[in-house]
């Protein structure tokens, strides 16, 4: 298609606020943030949740529910949360929002990596104890998507008709994915993410995602569809360019990435989403409308989602 779907990642759950105040922390700066994302020109907002008083990434499906709502009711973006979760959940927490909320799409975690994020807290900021733990920890953490993992989510996946963005960190998890199909737990086409640039996993280098692209067509010929997503400066935005250039589909956010330009930090996710539409606008591929991005991803709808 010649539209290109915009994805905003609002807030995460592996950053700490101190790092930038334009992270929404509360149900309502979430909401907010979602929707400057979708009138900057998203299709689609991926959805973590924090707690409100310490801005620490919680499970709490109450939060959850706030803020789905809250979007539900101001805009028509496609709400993505997430499966991924934050440090310290369990499988079955991160799980939970599939069958609480049934939504659209949700993402899926293709395989374990490190996940390091302790060099940040190195930096001398002005950290609540708990964010100088929570980075520091991730030393030993292991982001952890076993195949009994993987197996129960393409379960609840299907039990609620919820499309998968299958995240893939690294080359190896391709073949994860390939090994799910050939099992018959995923409906092709398969949607992937390329995810590169977490400390653990692959870099976001123009040769390791043309790898991974390559492998992908190897492995899922035409039957598959892909996005692009670069984790920090610029890798964001490097991967946004090659995503619009190679006829993919991209995504940008604060929970990747905290930076406009070399000199100067992000001040919202509207911000971050304005610029991939600038770039997306230079190659001819205007933002793609959320009913577009329902069409492309043969979605069931925002009217049959569970919340
Ligand atoms: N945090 C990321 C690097 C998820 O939430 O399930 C990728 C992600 C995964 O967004
Ligand atoms: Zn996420």
């Amino acid at each position: 298609m010649d539209e290109v779907i915009i994805s905003a990642a609002i807030t995460g759950g592996m950053t700490v606020p101190t790092q930038s105040t334009a992270i929404p922390v509360t149900p309502d700066e979430i909401v907010d943030s979602a929707v400057g994302a979708y009138e900057a020109g998203a299709a689609i907002v991926h959805i973590h949740v924090r707690d409100p008083d310490t801005g620490r990434p919680s499970s709490d499906l109450e939060l959850f529910r706030e803020v789905l709502d809250g979007i539900k009711q101001r805009c028509p973006v496609i709400v993505q949360p997430t499966t991924g979760g934050g440090q310290g959940m369990t499988i079955e927490e991160r799980a939970a929002v599939l069958t609480e909320f049934e939504p659209e799409m949700a993402t899926f975690n293709t395989g374990s990596i490190n996940f390091g994020l302790f060099p940040i807290g190195e930096r001398d900021l002005d950290w609540a104890e708990w964010e100088r733990e929570y980075l520091e920890d991730t030393r030993g953490y292991v982001f952890r998507n076993t195949f009994a993992d993987m197996e129960r989510i393409c379960q609840m996946m299907r039990e609620g008709n919820v499309k998968p963005e299958l995240e893939a960190y690294d080359v190896g998890h391709l073949y994860n994915i390939k090994h799910l199909l050939d099992r018959g737990l995923l409906d092709a086409p398969v949607h992937i993410q390329f995810v590169l640039g977490v400390l653990g996993a692959n870099q976001p280098e123009l040769e390791q995602a043309m790898h991974m692209l390559r492998t992908a067509r190897s492995l899922f010929g035409s039957e598959f569809t892909w996005s692009a997503a670069g984790i920090g400066y610029p890798a964001e935005f490097h991967l946004v360019a090659l995503g619009i250039m190679l006829g993919g589909q991209v995504r940008v956010g604060l929970e990747d990435n905290l930076r406009l330009s070399r000199t100067q930090r992000a001040a919202s996710n509207a911000e971050l989403v304005e610029k991939a539409v600038a770039l997306a606008e230079l190659y001819d591929r205007p933002p793609a409308t959320p009913d577009q991005a329902r069409e492309f991803f043969a979605l069931k709808g925002r009217v049959a989602v569970g919340y």
